[in-house]
C-alpha cells in the first residue's frame, strides 16, 4: 500500500514537492486555504516537460488523522499551519519542515514530541499562476531530525536515490545555518535591488555582495561555526551560478507586495543567533541596514 502523506502550503514549493512524492510512490493530499473544492489540479513546468495531476484537496478543519505532514508554508506561516492541524495528529505523526529560515523548529519539535524532521532546499520553484508550478532547478534537499537522532524514517529509502534528495543529515541544525548563511546575502540584496540571482555577480554589485559576505561571515566565526564562515563566499557564489536567471523568494514576495521571511533570516542572524546578549559582536551595518529597509512597510 501506498504510504500516505499530506502538504500544509500548496504553494510553488508545496506544489512542486507534491508532484516529487507523488512520483516516489506516495499517495499526496495537499491542505489548502478554507476552500469548496475537493480536488486541485496542478501542473508542473520542469526540464522534464509538462505534467498535470489532480491532488485531494483538504482543510485544516477534516479530521482523518495525518500520520507524515509536510510543511511548504512561509517560515512566518508553519507554526498556525501546523498548530490549527494538531487534532488530526497520532502518537507517531511525523512533521518535515522545508521552509526557509530558522528560530521555529524547536516549538514545532515539541508539537509533535520531537519527530520533527528538518529539511532545507534548494530546488527551484515558482508559481507563474494559482494552477502551475515551475521547477526550473533540482537544487539539493537535505533532510535530518531536529532531535538528531540517527534512525532513518522507513519512507526515506522512497526519495533517497532521487536526484532531489541529498544523503541523510545526522546534524541538520549545521546544514540550515549553512543555508541561513546564503539566504541572509542572496535574498534580501536582490529583493532590494530588484534582480534576479546571478546579476549579483555584475561588476556593479560585486563590491556589495563581497561585503555582505564578509559580514555574514564575520558573524559564523565570532559564534565558533568556522567551516561554514570559511567556505561561505564560495558556497554563495555556487548558488548564485546554480540559480542564475532565477529571482530569490524574497524579490518574488516583494515583487508581490507580500510579506517577506526578513525576520526568520536576516532578523535571526542579527538578533537571535549565537549568544544575542554577547558585546562584543562584529558590526554589520550593511546588513543592518538591509533589515531595517526589509522592516519598512511597502508604501501604499
Ligand atoms: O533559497 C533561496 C530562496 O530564494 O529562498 C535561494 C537558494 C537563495 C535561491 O534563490
Amino acid at each position: 500500500m501506498k504510504p500516505q502523506c499530506h502538504i500544509v502550503g500548496p504553494g510553488a514549493l508545496g506544489g512542486v514537492f507534491a508532484f516529487r512524492l507523488k512520483a516516489a510512490g506516495f499517495q499526496v493530499s495537499l491542505i489548502g486555504r478554507r476552500s469548496a473544492a475537493s480536488e486541485q489540479e496542478l501542473t508542473l513546468l520542469s526540464s522534464a516537460g509538462k505534467k498535470t495531476a489532480t491532488f485531494p484537496l483538504e482543510s485544516s478543519e477534516a479530521t482523518e488523522p495525518v500520520s507524515l505532514l509536510w510543511v511548504t508554508t512561509k517560515s512566518y506561516a508553519a507554526l498556525n499551519a501546523v498548530t490549527r492541524l494538531r487534532h488530526r495528529f497520532t502518537p507517531n505523526t511525523v512533521i518535515v519542515t522545508l521552509s526557509n529560515g530558522m528560530g521555529y523548529h524547536s516549538v514545532l519539535s515539541e508539537l509533535v514530541s520531537g519527530r520533527l524532521i528538518a529539511g532545507s532546499t534548494t530546488a527551484g520553484c515558482s508559481s507563474p499562476n494559482f494552477q502551475t508550478r515551475k521547477l526550473s532547478g533540482e537544487g539539493k534537499t537535505r533532510l535530518g531530525w531536529w532531535t538528531g537522532a540517527e534512525t532513518l524514517p522507513e519512507w526515506f529509502a522512497r526519495i533517497e536515490d532521487t536526484p532531489w534528495c541529498s544523503d541523510w543529515e545526522p546534524n541538520i541544525e549545521k546544514a540550515l545555518l549553512e543555508k541561513l548563511a546564503i539566504n541572509c546575502i542572496i535574498n534580501p540584496m536582490t529583493a532590494l535591488l530588484n534582480i534576479p540571482n546571478g546579476n549579483l555577480i555584475d561588476d556593479s554589485h560585486k563590491p556589495k555582495l563581497d561585503t555582505a559576505i564578509r559580514e555574514v561571515a564575520a558573524i559564523f566565526n565570532g559564534s565558533g561555526h568556522t567551516d561554514i564562515a570559511k567556505n561561505l563566499s564560495q558556497q554563495v557564489l555556487h548558488v548564485i551560478s546554480d540559480t542564475a536567471q532565477n529571482s530569490s523568494s524574497m524579490r518574488i514576495d516583494r515583487q508581490h507586495q507580500a510579506k517577506t521571511e526578513h525576520e526568520e533570516i536576516l532578523g535571526y542572524l542579527l538578533e537571535s543567533f549565537g549568544n544575542p546578549k554577547k558585546k562584543e559582536k562584529p558590526e554589520t551595518p550593511l546588513l543592518c541596514s538591509w533589515l531595517s529597509a526589509l522592516r519598512q512597510p511597502y508604501p501604499s
